[in-house]
């Protein structure tokens, strides 16, 4: 059974992804959370994963981190779940759009963190901040217009680039960003996943524990 090594459940985006995809294929595994922020927690970390970072898959005695590296693990041991899509074509599309979005974004990832609890409708202006979401927003949109007839998820099955999205379809709620009527159906739909409900009830539990 896998052991998947996470941050909060609140604020941890890179945690959610892999987190996703094993609880989508409905895989039972072993979570362990280490809670960031506190002086401890590197300590912590470090003596699990010498890279210093959350999240960590551990099969047996194989430790494999960062989210991506993570994800295209999944795919390798459930074929069968096709987690990129099954066209080359598709699929080149598909890893560029995931590598887009754990190598870019920066402004969006600094000035709008990960709140999943958190309601902070956006007032400030901020021109890249603007550019990015724009930019999500236009490959959300093109996606859907493509695979509507597939499934509702981005690529019509739910595969890596939905849970590489899933921590931006929540600082959309957080802060409150408008979409699109297409765009809006695949956030609805993913957030309302028994999957993405059981990693939200866990924020939840968390945050009232942590202001209690
Ligand atoms: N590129 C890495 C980033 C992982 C990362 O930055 N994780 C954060 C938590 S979301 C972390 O471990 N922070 C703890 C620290 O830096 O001490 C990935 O994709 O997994």
């Amino acid at each position: 059974m896998f052991t998947l090594i996470i941050g909060n459940k609140n604020t941890s985006s890179w945690s959610l992804r892999p987190w996703l995809i094993l609880a989508m294929l409905d895989e039972p595994f072993t979570e362990v959370m280490i809670r960031l922020g506190q002086p401890d927690s590197h300590d912590k970390i470090l003596a699990v994963n010498p890279a210093g970072k959350v999240p960590l898959l551990i099969d047996h005695h194989l430790k494999v981190w960062d989210s991506l590296a993570i994800c295209e693990y999944l795919n390798e041991c459930f074929p069968g779940a096709q987690l990129w899509p099954e066209d080359p074509a598709e699929r080149a599309h598909a890893r560029s759009l995931a590598a887009e979005m754990h190598a870019g974004f920066a402004a969006l990832r600094h000035e709008l963190p990960m709140d999943v609890c958190g309601r902070y409708p956006r007032e400030d202006s901020n021109l890249q901040v603007d550019r990015e979401i724009a930019r999500i927003i236009a490959i959300w949109e093109e996606l859907r217009a493509q695979h509507v007839s597939d499934g509702p998820f981005l690529f019509g099955r739910f595969g890596i680039v939905d849970a590489m999205f899933a921590p931006v379809a929540c600082r959309f709620v957080t802060y409150d960003i408008a979409l699109p009527p297409a765009s809006q159906a695949w956030l609805d739909h993913l957030l309302a996943t028994p999957a993405m409900r059981r990693w939200i009830t866990g924020a939840e539990a968390e945050v009232a524990e942590l202001t209690h």
